[in-house]
């Protein structure tokens, strides 16, 4: 049942931090159609319309009851014409015709399985495509990647970025890592495509405390991701930290992956970034925080041991940011997105993992508890578990 709180809250807001979107909704066989036309838009380098239909989905998702009519459809916000017509068309026959037969296609299905590898965008995996490969064994053989060997390909510490590779997409967005982690992640993807439970996901997150401790005594952590919104399993473990003392956090992001990396328990990073501290004049959203992307495998000493491979993400904040980190990598994107616009229309201020300022004189503020930051933007508390937008 919806949390009293948010019965009033208005479903039919266009902004998701106003809805409250559970894991599971009633229409939920609509918005799984209406994702693989997401995903297909995506996989195909079009993400204005890739994020049309996230927005109609981010609807569906928090709208409490069964649709069953043509005119519950037109009154929601972020349906467009397009959008209507594939409704009701699901409505009068419970499928969309373009998503059945996108969801059969050869080229979606390959460049699904491509882009679920570390390092392989969209971009990318049109270009392996193209050449003819159609399988995961496809681009073992082009990259030339023995799967009985991947303890050569070593562990990157000291902000040793892999280098970049022909598979970097255009400027102007994210940056991808380059070949040489396509490998790594090809040799890696038996273990990285399983899903963690989230058991695993806890002794994990209690097995990093206690290395950290050893560290640092007094921090502090939450597991945030998929898992606080109350997913049963996810792709990865995200974990933001903090400790009380602010003058204890920099610094430690580095120190902590080198000692699991030491003890055997981290054997790849991805990425490693330094504390740059909230500064307005970054656009650059998520590197901010000090933040490491690793591949984590638990100790033989854990009883929940199995030798998975695990990705792992960790994240550093300042006591200051602290809550506002933990609402960032909570999620959902599409969530996050909304509150962000919000924070931004209605209060002129700026929000992000890394902080929350006031955009015309950049006066940071500093909530100390979640329920503070909704506090301050104005908004109704939602709950994690439904920031599934
Ligand atoms: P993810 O781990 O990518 O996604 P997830 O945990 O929601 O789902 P999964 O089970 O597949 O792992 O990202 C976690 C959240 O963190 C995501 O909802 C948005 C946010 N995020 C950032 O703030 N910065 C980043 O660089 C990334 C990748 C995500
Ligand atoms: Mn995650
Ligand atoms: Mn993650
Ligand atoms: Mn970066």
């Amino acid at each position: 049942p919806i949390p009293t709180n948010l019965e009033q809250l208005s479903y039919l807001s266009k902004y998701a931090c106003q809805r409250a979107s559970p894991l599971i909704c009633p229409n939920q066989e609509l918005a799984v159609e209406l994702d693989i036309l997401k995903r297909s838009r995506g996989l195909e380098g079009e993400e204005r319309s890739a994020l049309s239909y996230a927005r109609a989905i981010s609807v569906v998702k928090a709208y409490p009851h069964r649709i069953t009519s043509k005119s519950q459809v037109q009154k929601l916000p972020h349906f467009g014409v397009k959008i209507c017509s594939l409704v009701e068309e699901f409505l009068d026959t419970g499928e969309i015709s373009e998503a059945r037969s996108i969801a059969s296609s050869e080229r979606f299905k390959t460049l699904s399985d491509f882009s679920s590898v570390y390092g392989i965008g969209p971009n990318a995996a049109q270009k392996l495509y193209n050449l003819g490969l159609r399988t995961l064994e496809d681009l073992e053989i082009y990259y030339g990647v023995d799967p009985t060997d991947i303890e050569t390909n070593l562990i990157k510490l000291e902000n040793e970025e892999a280098p970049r590779g022909s598979t970097r997409r255009s400027q102007g967005q994210k940056d991808e890592p380059g070949e040489s982690w396509i490998k790594v992640a090809l040799g890696l993807r038996n273990d990285l495509m399983k899903k963690i439970p989230r058991t695993e996901a806890e002794e994990m997150s209690r097995i990093v405390m206690q290395e950290l401790d050893a560290i640092e005594p007094g921090c502090v952590s939450t597991i945030v991701g998929g898992f606080r919104r109350g997913k049963p399993e996810g792709n990865d473990v995200d974990i933001v930290f903090t400790h009380p003392d602010g003058g204890m956090v920099k610094g430690l992001c580095r120190q902590l992956v080198q000692r699991l990396h030491e003890r055997g328990m981290v054997t790849h990073v991805m990425h490693l970034s330094s504390f740059h501290g909230p500064n307005p004049l970054r656009t650059a959203h998520w590197d901010s925080l000090e933040k490491a992307l690793t591949v984590f495998t638990l100790p033989k000493s854990s009883p929940l041991y199995t030798g998975t491979r695990r990705r792992l993400d960790l994240i550093f904040a300042h006591p200051d940011v602290y809550w506002t980190a933990v609402i960032g990598w909570s999620g959902s994107v599409m969530f996050q997105r909304d509150l962000r616009q919000w924070a931004k229309d209605k209060y002129g201020m700026k929000f992000d993992s890394s902080g929350i300022t006031r955009r015309h004189d950049s006066k940071p503020f500093y909530p100390k508890t979640e329920k503070e930051v909704f506090e301050l933007f104005g908004l109704e508390w939602v709950g994690p578990t439904w920031r599934n937008a």
